[in-house]
């Protein structure tokens, strides 16, 4: 099949490109430009006609990448149209028409390019990460490992796994023959440096999937403190209903901000109050679950009505701050109980203090969210196959020191197999060539 689609954003534009993937991407040119192929990897200029009628739809750049040099290793081929909606919906119409030629699925061109081994998963994923890339902390993460940054380290480490199976492997087939001690000791130096290297890239405060995803940062407290006028005050618009009802939210509304380049969710919550209510009990009880799942708390309460329950009590921890809004309702100082927490006093109506608690905010995400060249989970799906790996070299360590090598063997395979999984390379081939590559059986 030959995949097409618009690879530039909808909307009006000076310029819109749409891409082609498939074998028969030339001829797919050759019909709608009616001249032979441009040069490859030359812009040229080009007269597009509809299929059918050969009616001018647009004038435009097309560029022709022979495969396998090409993003996804097939034949490929742009159209640089004008950005219209009726220019790109002739031109898809047009193309649909031509036998075997169908819309591309959601990502499909990266998949292929995953498929025919142009691209590992990680930069596959990293592509996607790059685009949806809303804020500079987002961008930069997405292109480190788009360089190759993670890939490179989880290769290394996997090499070094392959190498010790080759070893274990040898020792299965010639039972009577003693590995020579260098060897015994390298296996041994090696298999401890795979091991807490992986522990150390998976303490990584899950700083990498916070990037990505966003830092998460709950607002809670008591009914009426202002948690919604706040959440509104942060996002510059009405996201959250606010009334002098007490009561008002139930469920969690959440918005995605850029906090100075640090992408967050902020969610504002159900007020904490002792509720016969069914359905506000349900809203208190997911409240207190997004707080705990929260990298942040903001325990907002009112000036005026300190109402500070043992349960917003014991959610204020190193990573809370505690607000106390409608400091323009109060005159003089907050009682002791309350300063012993640092509070930060604020008034959403009267916009007091708030650029303080913003400070407050990004001091907090800068301590707890250093990031560095350490980071390199960026997803649930890296940190599941760490842990796995580490499991089974935990297994491998205890059989290999019991002299139980085939089932020892077996972990470390495994071990190998979820090391590859993340950067998606998954080969036997491979571990047997390493077997023969590195190892002199005549000797
Ligand atoms: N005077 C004063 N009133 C405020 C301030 N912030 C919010 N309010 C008012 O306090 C009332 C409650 O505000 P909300 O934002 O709905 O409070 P909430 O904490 O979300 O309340 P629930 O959703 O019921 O838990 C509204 O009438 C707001 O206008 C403030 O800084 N000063
Ligand atoms: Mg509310």
């Amino acid at each position: 099949m030959t995949i097409y689609a618009l690879s530039s954003g909808p909307g009006i534009s000076g310029v819109a490109i749409v891409r082609i993937s498939g074998k028969d991407t030339a001829s797919v040119v050759k019909i709608l430009t009616g001249k032979s192929l441009p040069a490859p990897r030359m812009a040229s200029l080009r007269k597009i006609n509809k299929i059918d009628t050969s009616e001018l739809i647009d004038e435009g750049i097309i560029l022709w990448f022979p495969g396998p040099e090409s993003y996804t290793g097939e034949d490929m081929a742009e159209f640089h149209i004008h950005g219209s909606k009726a220019v790109i919906d002739a031109l898809h119409a047009s193309i649909s028409k031509i036998q075997n030629c169908r819309l591309a699925e959601p990502g499909e061109f990266t998949k292929l390019a995953f498929q025919n081994g142009k691209i590992n998963l990680l930069k596959a994923e990293s592509i996607a990460d790059l685009i949806s890339a809303e804020t500079e902390i987002q961008r930069q993460q997405a292109i480190k490992i788009m360089n190759g940054k993670s890939a490179d380290k989880f290769n290394n480490l996997r090499k070094k796994l392959l190498k010790i199976l080759s070893y274990v492997e040898a020792k299965i087939d010639f039972p009577d023959e003693d590995l020579p001690k260098d060897i015994l000791n390298y296996i041994k130096k090696d298999f401890d440096d795979v091991y807490k290297n992986i522990i150390k890239i998976l303490d990584d405060q899950k700083v990498g999937e916070r990037i990505r995803e966003g830092f998460k940062i709950a607002i809670i407290g008591p009914i009426n403190a202002g948690k919604s006028s706040l959440l509104n005050h942060l996002s510059n618009r009405e996201v959250a209903i606010v009334s002098e009802i007490a009561g008002t939210t139930r469920d969690v509304i959440e918005t995605h901000l850029n906090i100075d380049g640090y992408p967050v969710i902020v969610s504002d919550t159900a007020g904490i109050r002792d509720s016969k209510n069914e359905i506000e009990k349900k809203g208190i009880k997911l409240a207190l679950k997004t707080a705990e799942d929260a990298d942040l708390r903001l325990v907002v309460i009112d000036a005026k009505s300190v109402d500070f329950t043992s349960v917003l009590k014991n959610l204020l921890d190193e990573n809370s701050i505690l607000v106390v809004n409608k400091s323009d309702l109060i005159k003089g100082e907050l009682n002791s109980e309350i300063k012993k927490f640092y509070p930060i006093l604020i008034s959403v109506k009267e916009n007091l203090n708030i650029d303080e608690l913003i400070l407050k905010i990004k001091n907090k995400l800068k301590n707890k969210f250093i990031t560095s060249d350490d980071i390199l989970i960026t997803r649930e799906r890296h940190r599941q196959h760490l842990e796995q790996c580490l499991d089974n070299l935990k297994n491998f360590s205890i059989k290999n020191d019991a002299e139980d090598f085939d089932k020892a063997a077996e972990d470390l395979r495994l071990a190998t197999r979820h090391l590859g999984m993340i950067v998606g390379k998954v080969d036997v081939e491979e571990i047997l060539g390493s077997i023969f590559n590195d190892f002199c059986i005549g000797k």
